[in-house]
């Protein structure tokens, strides 16, 4: 795939920003798509912020489903935001055609781009400085979810076809690994036997779904700390971002990829691990807040998984990372050499330490159960 800059400038000009375009640059610290903030200034009023992304060809095979998706789930959202009186422009996305009245905009590459307004007065995180930043964003993912109960979702395209189906990443892992394209294996011997000595697990949510324990629902599938902006004066969570993947899932899947994001003080790729742990008191804030803004809409048996969720993201997230480091770096965006292996390492990390802390994983939840 070619450098998205290359064709920055075609796609300007196939949107409508309603005055002269000063700048574009890259933007944000997403691994998947390529983002730019573009600025324009009209005449009579200060500089108009709009976030210009290039979808991710690795990642998505149908941009038009993806973007149907977005769409269906924008409007639906800033309904119901109008219906509650809360302020439609600073709470859901909402996608800007391009000139041609499509959803997105095709570049003479292939390149798939879509345009949304920059949603002004918010902070986006990388890493939750307190128990109350990382309970704001779990409130929020927890009412998105609640706003999305009702959601028709036989609408929904599954545009990453077994996103969390821990089953199928780790079949997939285990391929890359008998395949070794790269000859990478060997040096990640010690990565790939945690794996191993914990395939049970993978099977443990799936099991739960199958048996009937644990329901569908419409969830994001994402829910990292930079996938929620913050209100900059309130510091409430103010929009829900990234909807690529808001598909039918598990509740856990969103709990859990939350707090393997943020329930911790390092970045995802921190290579000193003796920094890398699990910080009780963040998971702790973030059930209390997650549970909040469910509503109390959870079973009692979802809240006892919760643990799961947060123990099965990690490990299928260090499995994925794992992967894309044995393939050769094709899905995750990378900025050095073995970035994926260090990501993988800070993922089994935390995994080792909720296992060391399991049982008070598990009361913290039991608290909240009916
Ligand atoms: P990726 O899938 O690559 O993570 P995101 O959609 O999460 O892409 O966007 C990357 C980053 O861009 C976000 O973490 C956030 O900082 C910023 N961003 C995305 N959409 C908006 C928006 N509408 N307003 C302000 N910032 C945004
Ligand atoms: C990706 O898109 P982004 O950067 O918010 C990935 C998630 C991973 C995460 C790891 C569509 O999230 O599944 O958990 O990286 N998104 C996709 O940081 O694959
Ligand atoms: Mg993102």
């Amino acid at each position: 795939m070619i450098q998205a800059e290359q064709t920055l400038q075609e796609v300007l000009g196939a949107f409508d920003f309603g005055a002269p375009v000063v700048g574009a640059i890259r933007y944000g610290q997403g691994h998947i798509n390529d983002t730019f903030v573009v600025h324009t200034q009209p005449e009579d009023r200060c500089c108009r912020r709009f976030i210009l992304q290039r979808m991710s060809a690795a990642a998505f095979k149908h941009p038009d489903q993806l973007m149907d998706n977005i769409i269906g789930v924008t409007e639906y959202l800033g309904k119901q935001i109008l219906a509650n009186g809360g302020d439609r422009s600073r709470e859901a996305m909402e996608v800007i055609r391009p000139k041609s009245g499509e959803d997105y905009y095709t570049d003479s590459q292939g390149g798939a781009w879509r345009l949304y307004p920059f949603v002004e007065g918010t902070v986006c995180h990388q890493a939750a400085d307190s128990p109350e930043l990382f309970a704001a964003s779990g409130r929020a993912f927890g009412r998105f979810q609640q706003l999305l109960k009702d959601y028709p979702a036989a609408t929904l395209y599954e545009t990453i076809p077994h996103f969390h189906d821990t089953e199928d990443r780790l079949a997939k892992f285990k391929a890359a690994v008998e395949e070794d394209k790269l000859g990478r294996a060997a040096e990640c011997q010690p990565e790939i036997d945690f794996v191993l000595a914990r395939e049970a697990d993978c099977s443990v949510a799936l099991n739960a779904m199958r048996e009937g324990k644990l329901p569908l629902r419409v969830t994001h599938n994402d829910t990292k700390l930079n996938n929620v902006l913050m209100d900059e004066k309130s510091g409430e969570g103010m929009c829900i971002i990234d909807l690529d993947t808001v598909m039918p899932g598990l509740v856990l899947y969103d709990f859990g990829d939350s707090i393997r994001f943020g329930a911790n003080h390092c970045a995802e790729d921190e290579t000193d691990l003796s920094k890398v742990s699990l910080d009780l008191d963040l998971f702790a804030a973030y059930t209390a807040a997650f549970l909040e803004g469910t509503g109390g809409s959870l079973s009692s048996e979802e809240i006892a998984y919760l643990p799961w969720g947060a123990k099965l993201m990690t490990l299928e997230c260090g499995m994925r990372f794992l992967t894309d480091y044995l393939v050769g770096d094709e899905y995750f965006h990378i900025a050095r050499e073995k970035h994926n292996l260090d990501r993988c390492r800070t993922q089994f990390k935390l995994v080792a330490d909720m296992e060391d802390h399991w049982g008070e994983l598990e009361a913290i939840a039991a608290q909240y159960r009916k």
